[in-house]
C-alpha cells in the first residue's frame, strides 16, 4: 500500500510539473488515487444556475465498458489504466498531422470550465463541470484539408489496461465520429478534467470528447487517435446495433430507442424524472447544424 501511495504521488508530481498543474495533491477519500488540481482555467457562462451532480456520483456511476459493465466497475478497475505518459495522434486529411504528448498539449491550451448536462442514451443524466478546451483548437493546429468531412476518434487499445477489451462486447477499440462542422462547433470540447481536477481514469483519462447535445456514448473516453476523413467513420455502438444507435445520436425526446422511451430522464440525485429536451437543451446553439435533415431518419 505505501509503495502504491509513493508511486501515485510521484506520478501526480510529474503531471503537475509538465502540465503546469498546481501542486495541491489531496488524498482521495475512496482510495490511493491522486487528485491533482488544475491551477489555471477560466470559468465560462455555460451551465450557470445548474445544480452540479456530486463528485462522488460522477466518479462512481460510469459507463466505460473497457473497465467493466456494472456502473461501479470502472471506478473499481480504474487503477489498471495508466494515463501518463500518453500520446494523442492526429492524422488523415490534414496539412500538419502530429503526435502530441498529453501534458505538452494541455500546457499549450488555455483551459476552460464548461458545466454541461450529460444525457446517456439509457435515460439518466448528470451535470458535470468539465475542464477542457475546444476540439476546434486542436483541429486548427493540424489544418484540416478541404476534402476532410468527418473526424474519427479512437480509444486506447490495450487489454492489459482495459481488460474489458478481452471480451467481445463491442468490437475494440471503441471508436466514434463527428461530422467536421459538429467537431468544430464551439460546444464540442476535449475534456482533461472535472471539478477543477485532473480527469479520473474512470471518466476517460487523460483526454476524452464531450459533445453535450448528443447521447453520452458519442463522448468517447481515453482517446489516442483522431483521423480526418472524407467518408463517415464507423462508430462503436452503431456497428453493434445500427437500428438502436445512429451516427448522429442527437438527444431527441421525439425519437424513442426501439426498446425504451426517450421522452424523460432520471437526473442522478433527483427523485422525479425530468422531461428530456431536444438536443439536450442546446438546440439554440446547435439545431442549425441539422437544418433540412430528417432527424427521425438520421437518429
Ligand atoms: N471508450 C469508451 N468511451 C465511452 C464509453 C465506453 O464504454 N467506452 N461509454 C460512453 C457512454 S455510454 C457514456 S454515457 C459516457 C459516460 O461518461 P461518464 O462515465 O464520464 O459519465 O461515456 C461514453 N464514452
Ligand atoms: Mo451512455
Amino acid at each position: 500500500m505505501s509503495r502504491r501511495r509513493l508511486l501515485a504521488t510521484g506520478i501526480a508530481g510529474a503531471i503537475a510539473t509538465a502540465a503546469g498543474i498546481g501542486s495541491t495533491t489531496v488524498a482521495a477519500s475512496d482510495g490511493p488515487a491522486p487528485r491533482s488540481k488544475f491551477a489555471n482555467f477560466v470559468k465560462t457562462p455555460w451551465g450557470a444556475g445548474e445544480h452540479l451532480t456530486d463528485y462522488g456520483a460522477i466518479t462512481t456511476y460510469n459507463n466505460f465498458y473497457e473497465l467493466g459493465l456494472g456502473k461501479e466497475d470502472p471506478q473499481r478497475n480504474a487503477h489498471l489504466l495508466k494515463p501518463r505518459p500518453w500520446t494523442l495522434s492526429v492524422d488523415g486529411l490534414c496539412a500538419k498531422p502530429a503526435r502530441f504528448d498529453i501534458d505538452a498539449l494541455i500546457a499549450a491550451q488555455p483551459l476552460q470550465e464548461r458545466i454541461y448536462r450529460l444525457r446517456c442514451v439509457e435515460a439518466w443524466s448528470m451535470v458535470v463541470p468539465w475542464i477542457g478546451f475546444p476540439l476546434a483548437a486542436l483541429l486548427d493546429r493540424v489544418e484540416p484539408l478541404g476534402n476532410a468531412k468527418f473526424v474519427a476518434f479512437q480509444t486506447l487499445f490495450d487489454p492489459k489496461q482495459l481488460p474489458g477489451q478481452r471480451s467481445p462486447l463491442l468490437e475494440w477499440p471503441y471508436v466514434e465520429g463527428l461530422r467536421l462542422d459538429e467537431a468544430r462547433h464551439p460546444l464540442a470540447i476535449l475534456a482533461v478534467g472535472l471539478y477543477g481536477e485532473v480527469m479520473p481514469n474512470q471518466n476517460g483519462a487523460p483526454i476524452r470528447l464531450i459533445v453535450p447535445w448528443k447521447y453520452g456514448f458519442k463522448s468517447i473516453k481515453s482517446i489516442v487517435r483522431l483521423t480526418l476523413t472524407e467518408t463517415m467513420p464507423q462508430t462503436a455502438w452503431n456497428r453493434q446495433a445500427p437500428r438502436e444507435y445512429g451516427f448522429y445520436a442527437n438527444v431527441n425526446p421525439a425519437v424513442d430507442h426501439p426498446r425504451w422511451s426517450q421522452k424523460r430522464e432520471r437526473r442522478i440525485g433527483e427523485f422525479f424524472r425530468r422531461d428530456t429536451l431536444p438536443f439536450n437543451g442546446y438546440g439554440e446553439e446547435v439545431a442549425g447544424l441539422y437544418a433540412g435533415m430528417d432527424l427521425t431518419t438520421w437518429y
